[in-house]
């Protein structure tokens, strides 16, 4: 039997006690959001007829996903960075911003400070075997012109779609390097084509995702991050083609402009021919 309690003062009340809206210390951004997130969460108990057994199962799922570090891992599968992306490309919509590589979400494995060369890096170390891959691109601006001496940052996962730190198996910064761009804002990189991810398949969001009948696969991707002085900031990915995953991402973050066809070259003198040059013996 439903009841209805959300429009009484005793409600509207506690609400405003719990985000400390009767009182003046504190951080008024902080209230306002709480104000409102417990206002829904209030409202949704209402609509739904959420049980206290339900309520509290979701509480402990929140212990349990913060005791395996995966909150910002579910916030994807959630559709959350996907959210922020669309909010940022509208915003860039309205500030008259257009063209140029789509951004997409960075996603939870990103680590700082990767080893940075100019022009040129190996990326893997060498431990793993795998299809050798070369990734070169052009950083240009808006209208073109290559830009010199931005910073390419690439990380990627290995062939079992795990990527370094978060797997102590691997070595430090392995599938990770920052390369400076050259005098033509080109960057060369080798290393070896990645396989897709999976959500651990025992982890708290996998559980949700299977309540949800969702799988948790990413297809094979390639995260960069390029900065430029006096630009800014893109974050964005390849994503393979030919993946089962290409356009069943549970990240949703494959967009159609960032789906590559890998090209197979079996003579290095076709590397000529993509215009790449570099050391790769
Ligand atoms: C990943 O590799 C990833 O890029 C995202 C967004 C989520 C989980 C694993
Ligand atoms: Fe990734």
């Amino acid at each position: 039997m439903s009841v209805k309690t959300m429009h009484t003062a005793e409600v509207r009340e506690l609400l405003e006690k719990v985000a400390g809206l009767n009182q003046d210390a504190g951080d008024a951004r902080v209230k306002a959001i709480v104000h409102r997130v417990m206002h829904d969460i209030f409202q949704t108990i209402e609509d739904l007829d959420v049980t206290p057994q339900e309520f509290w199962s979701a509480v402990y799922y929140i212990n349990e996903l913060g005791q395996n570090g995966e909150a910002a891992l579910l916030a994807p599968g959630l559709g959350m960075d996907r959210y922020l992306d669309i909010r940022m490309d509208a915003e860039d919509a309205q500030a008259g911003l257009h063209g140029g590589t789509p951004r997409t979400i960075e996603g939870p494995l990103y680590v700082a400070g990767a080893p940075l060369s100019e022009g040129f890096a190996r990326m893997d170390d060498g431990s793993e075997g795998g299809e050798s891959m070369i990734l070169t691109g052009q950083v240009t601006d808006e209208q073109g012109n290559p830009l010199a001496n931005a910073i390419v940052d690439i990380w990627h996962a290995n062939l079992k779609g795990a990527y370094s730190y978060f797997d102590q198996s691997q070595s430090d910064y392995n599938l990770r390097r920052r390369i400076k761009t050259d005098s033509q804002g080109r960057y060369v990189a080798r290393s070896i084509i990645p396989c897709g991810y999976g959500c651990p398949p025992d982890g708290a969001t996998q559980k949700l995702l299977n309540q949800l009948g969702r799988h948790g696969n990413r297809p094979a991707h390639i995260h960069y991050f390029v900065c430029a002085p006096g630009h800014k900031h893109l974050t964005t990915q390849i994503n393979l083609a030919g993946d089962p995953y290409t356009f069943d991402d549970f990240a949703f973050a494959t967009r159609d402009e960032l789906v590559v066809q890998a090209q197979r070259i079996e003579d290095p003198s076709e590397a000529a021919a993509y215009d790449i040059q570099g050391p790769f013996t």
